[in-house]
């Protein structure tokens, strides 16, 4: 009975894929405007590559070819669907136990990421009641990511400013993280940059962990199944380990590497006047407009130009945002700054929708710069103090990158 259900849902889930494809699908998207496009000037082979990663992030798997044996969703494209951000539908949370001086992510609990669905026969994983640190993470959008690995460290440091020595209230400093073997490149300390605190330093490391927690997929690079302690007793799945051929992994990061930002929106009078507005209040001052990427053998990512508007650096984003969840080297109330690149495309990937913030909390621009704290606290300030229409004209700037 327990199988038979858990066959129906899985059946369910299929459908509902496959209908947010159609609804993909059914609008046409003209070039630029979508979040599925290459960056212009790879070579024959490297479009082929990004093809295949392009398929290999959409696959569904299924219990055969292992899946799980505990899982947050079968695919990739589910919780990034159209390689834009994902609803709160489709939120993991990550949890821990904070008592005030430091923090436990309850490893022998399950921490510290909740995997709440199990292939059938496991039991999913439940919120232990010792978890008081809790953080819903809603998936961020997945283009412009090779742009923004080859960034060089030093350009990213130059912004950080930890003690606030030039006194504008902003101290972002970089989240020191450390990076696994497979990545052969020593254990660190790496610059993070990737995931809402920065927790990852490697596109590489940030795939084959998705392929691991998420799906519950081994892989050449981490041939071992996430671990079960809830259930008490050891469990898998059929399939022997690894699962998924390095090769595999390796063209969904050489996908993501190439996956192109999409292009921005037109300059009219009033986008120009929020632009000016956004550094004239200080969003600027963390929300950093363009970098220029380091030498890569990739020409499309080599000495270019990254509109990305952020600095990529941890900010303490106050009270409101904090989930007292530690990573890496970051604390319970700070955040990578939000690249705010894409902005004017959210609405076309979730039907009409848009879910801001780390935990996708909020659908108004306006309520997500209410939201900003702590070291934001002056520009928050200084937005509320527009006039209506200097406010609108800096929304639509948001809305035109
Ligand atoms: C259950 C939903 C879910 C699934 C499935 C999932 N992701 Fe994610 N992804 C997330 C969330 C949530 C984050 C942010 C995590 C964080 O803050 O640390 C994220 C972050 C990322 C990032 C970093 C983006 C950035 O801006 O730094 C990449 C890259 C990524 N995912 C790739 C993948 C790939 C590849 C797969 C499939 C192998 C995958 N994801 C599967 C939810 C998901
Ligand atoms: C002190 C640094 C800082 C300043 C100053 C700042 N921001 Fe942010 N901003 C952040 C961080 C960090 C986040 C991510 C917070 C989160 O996810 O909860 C963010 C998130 C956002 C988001 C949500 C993006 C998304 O995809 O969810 C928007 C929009 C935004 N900021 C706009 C602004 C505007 C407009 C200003 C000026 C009024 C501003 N920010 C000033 C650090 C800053
Ligand atoms: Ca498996
Ligand atoms: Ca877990
Ligand atoms: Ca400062
Ligand atoms: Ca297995």
């Amino acid at each position: 009975m327990k199988t038979l259900l858990t066959i129906v849902a899985v059946s369910l889930l299929f459908s509902l894929v496959l209908l947010a494809c159609d609804a993909i699908l059914t609008t046409p998207i003209a070039e630029g405007e979508s979040f599925d496009a290459p960056l212009p000037g790879l070579s024959h082979s490297q479009l082929a590559a990004f093809a295949r990663g392009d398929e290999a992030f959409g696959k569904v798997f299924s219990v055969k070819e292992g899946l799980g044996p505990l899982f947050n969703q079968p695919s990739c494209e589910t919780c990034h669907p159209g390689d834009g951000r994902g609803s709160p539908r489709t939120n993991l949370i990550r949890f821990g136990y904070w008592n005030g001086v430091s923090f436990d992510p309850l490893i022998s609990l399950g921490g510290p990421q909740l995997q709440e669905r199990g292939i059938p026969g496991v039991p999913g994983e439940k919120l232990p009641p010792e978890a008081n640190a809790i953080s819903p993470r809603s998936p961020p959008p997945v283009f412009g990511l090779g742009l923004i690995e080859a960034i060089p460290d030093s350009a990213i440091l130059a912004n950080a400013d930890e003690n606030d020595l030039d006194g504008d209230g902003i101290s972002g400093r970089p989240n020191w993280v450390t990076a696994p073997e497979y990545i052969g490149r020593g254990p660190g300390p790496h610059l993070g940059r990737f995931g809402r605190k920065a927790g990852v330093a490697f596109l590489l490391q940030q795939v084959v962990t998705a392929y691991q927690q998420d799906i519950g997929i081994t892989t050449d690079y981490l041939p071992v199944e996430n671990e079960h302690p809830q259930a008490g007793i050891p469990v898998r799945d059929d399939v022997p380990d690894p699962e998924l051929a390095a090769s595999v992994v390796n063209d969904v990061v050489f996908y993501l590497r190439t996956l192109a930002p999409p292009a921005r929106g037109a300059e009219t009078p009033e986008v120009l006047q929020g632009k000016q507005l956004f550094s004239a209040i200080g969003c600027a001052g963390c929300h950093v407009p363009s970098f220029t990427t380091g030498p890569s053998a990739i020409t499309a990512l080599n000495n270019v130009e990254v509109t990305l508007y952020s600095d990529l650096l941890l900010h303490d984003m106050g009270p409101e945002l904090a989930d007292n969840f530690y990573e890496g080297s970051s604390t319970g109330t700070e955040w990578r700054t939000a690249p705010l690149w894409g902005l004017r495309l959210v609405k076309e990937f979730l039907g009409g929708s848009a879910f801001y913030l780390n935990d996708g909390r909020t659908s108004d621009l306006r309520e997500a710069i209410r939201l900003h704290g702590g070291e934001a606290q002056s520009a928050r300030g200084k937005f509320l103090q527009l006039s209506e229409s200097e406010k609108l004209a800096l929304i639509k700037f948001l809305e035109s990158l």
